[in-house]
């Protein structure tokens, strides 16, 4: 099932909340900062002991990690790091639909019920939203539909949009 919330993602009661990132994954502005702040210390102390893949690198553009969710209502906090927009032509959908995909992948491994993904890359990360969030809309509904044919079990995705009209980008795209 799919649903659109407005609003902030760090008040929701899921399973997984998924962080917009950055590939040190030590925290920073935007959504990664609200939930540094709403989680507490440590979730950053958590993401400190994830490994470095290499220097400053917890998790390279396009993958994902997970932690728990400390003081969040969320269990866990799947962390994953978009591409930086420049034109579209240098691998950002391919990267940014690899988010979806690890995100969604991480965490049904962890049982993950619910999850819900703010609008990845369309903040500091400059995406274009429209063209962000059919990428999110496609990968989702893909991921959905081969997990219900393996299982026949629902994941309830979320797509927790901060803005209004970031909301009704995908209210349209799911009409
Ligand atoms: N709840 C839901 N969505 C939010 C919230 C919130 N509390 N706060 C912001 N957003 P951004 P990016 C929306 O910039 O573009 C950080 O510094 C926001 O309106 O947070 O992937 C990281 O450390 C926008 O739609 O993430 C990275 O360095 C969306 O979240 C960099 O920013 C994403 O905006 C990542 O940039």
């Amino acid at each position: 099932m799919i649903k659109i919330i407005q609003g902030d993602i760090t008040t929701l009661a899921v399973d997984a909340i998924v962080n917009a990132a950055n590939q040190v994954m030590l925290g920073g502005g935007g959504v990664d900062g609200a939930i540094h702040d709403a989680a507490g210390d440590e979730l950053y102390e958590a993401c400190l002991k994830v490994p470095e893949v290499r220097p400053g690198v917890r998790c390279p553009t396009g993958e994902a990690r997970i932690t728990s969710g400390f003081k969040l209502p969320a269990k866990f906090v799947i962390h994953t790091v978009g591409p930086v927009y420049r034109d579209g032509l240098h691998g950002e959908p391919e990267k940014l639909a690899a988010c979806y995909r690890n995100s969604l992948a991480l965490a049904a491994e962890n049982g993950c019920k619910s999850i819900a993904f703010p609008c990845i890359s369309t903040g500091i990360y400059g995406y274009p939203k429209e063209d962000a969030a059919k990428i999110a809309v496609r990968e989702v509904r893909k991921f959905l539909a081969a997990k219900n044919a393996k299982d026949a079990e629902e994941m309830e995705v979320i797509f927790c949009c901060f803005a209004e009209r970031d909301a009704a980008v995908y209210e349209k795209l799911l009409s």
